[in-house]
């Protein structure tokens, strides 16, 4: 176990990991053996857990702590990603400080099953998910200086940490999906929305030059006007960065699919594939490349049945990995949670029956579901690259 004290394994309930390491990279016939016969990796996110800003560096437990998951994501995956674990908040506990454990044994599970690793996130550029203290911290005489060089000296730091993360989220989610617009955080206020963005990017690249760096949001393929706002934005933001030299080599695209909950329009997914098209021909063609960083499938909306509900929801994943594998451009799938009992949106508004949801490809005994076979039929299916 590289960068981590046994103290420090011992205190997050990880001890044994390093000494019993899962099998070596994924297995054959793997989703990320299918995904690598096309020339693109499969892989998942996965948590130890950690408190929101609220509670920046306290460990609440997690996913990883489950010998048999990991077993399950070593046999499945080419690559991971922490799913809360580098973000400001679980990072950094106050302006100075790096709190670094829980990264460091996601990476140490990655290296010791030969799979690679994404980076997630080096500025999640939203009021709701920055650290509290930036809020009150003291900017001192020169805010805008200061703001500059704390995020500079975070993106050295955490990037020195982990040279080998292949692909960074630089930035994530910092379009308004109601207004396509820029937000605002206690940075952007004395910088700039668009400056403290851009120089996260050319931070990036000064501390990366060979790493892939990635714009991530959730902007989706559903046809109301809100969606199409924010897909306005994305385009927007995506165009400006080419025009001012802005570094940024790749669009993630989130895939939180399913469940349209909230705001204009309720229900099951309802698809406009040719908006969708037309956003991925601009992306594409403004020469930047394409990753899932998040897929999963929110069933809330569907009926409790499981056969049938499983059912639908392969069929909505099959119908939504067609349309962006055909894209050469994505060579990275990777779900937000292997397996049901894990997936987020177990927390989040839950269906009105309070079942359980089944968003992701194995089920809470781990076995393969519907779903599965989806992914794996897709991966068959794509154009290799
Ligand atoms: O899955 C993550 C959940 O555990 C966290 O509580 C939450 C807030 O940090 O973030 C979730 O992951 C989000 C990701 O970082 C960005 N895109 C949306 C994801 C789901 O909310």
């Amino acid at each position: 176990m590289t960068n981590i004290s046994r103290r420090g394994a011992l205190a997050l309930g990880l001890a044994g990991i390093a000494a019993a390491p899962e099998a070596l990279a994924a297995r054959p016939g793997s989703l990320n053996a299918l995904a690598a016969a096309k020339g693109m990796r499969f892989g998942t996110a996965v948590g130890v857990g950690s408190a929101g800003p609220e509670g920046a560096g306290r460990d609440i437990g997690g996913p990883f702590a489950d010998p048999t998951y990991r077993r399950l994501i070593a046999d499945e995956c080419g690559v991971i990603v922490p799913e809360n674990e580098l973000k400001w908040y679980a990072l950094r506990p106050d302006a100075k400080t790096y709190a670094f454990e829980r990264a460091d044994a996601l990476a140490a599970f990655a290296k010791a099953n030969g799979m690679g690793l994404r980076g997630h996130t080096l500025l999640w550029h939203h009021p709701r998910w920055m650290p509290k203290w930036t809020e009150t911290y003291d900017y001192g005489p020169n805010p805008a200086a200061e703001v500059r060089r704390l995020l500079t000296e975070h993106v050295r730091t955490v990037t020195a940490r982990y040279p080998q993360i292949h692909s960074w989220d630089v930035v994530n989610e910092t379009v308004d999906h109601t207004t396509g617009e820029l937000r605002e955080t206690a940075f952007s206020r004395h910088v700039g929305k668009q400056e403290i963005v851009d120089l996260a990017f050319v931070a990036a690249r000064e501390a990366m030059p060979r790493t892939e760096l990635v714009y991530n949001d959730y902007m989706s393929w559903e046809g109301t006007p809100e969606k199409e706002k924010h897909r306005a934005g994305v385009l927007r933001l995506l165009e400006g960065f080419r025009k001012r030299g802005v570094p940024v080599d790749t669009l993630g695209v989130q895939a939180h699919i399913g469940s349209v909950g909230t705001g204009e329009s309720t229900g099951f997914a309802r698809p406009d594939l040719a908006a969708w098209r037309r956003f991925l021909d601009e992306v594409t063609g403004m020469g930047y490349g394409l990753v899932i960083t998040e897929f999963d499938v929110n069933d809330k909306p569907l009926a409790a049945d499981i056969p049938s509900r499983d059912a639908e929801v392969a069929r909505l994943t099959r119908e939504y990995l067609d349309v962006i594998l055909s894209y050469r451009q994505l060579k990275e799938v990777l779900v937000w949670g292997l397996a049901d009992k894990y997936s987020w949106l177990q927390g989040t508004s839950p269906r009105p029956d309070n079942l359980p949801k089944r968003p992701t490809p194995f089920d809470d005994a781990f076995r393969p579901k519907p779903m599965r076979d989806a992914i794996a039929a897709a991966f068959k299916a794509a154009p290799a690259r």
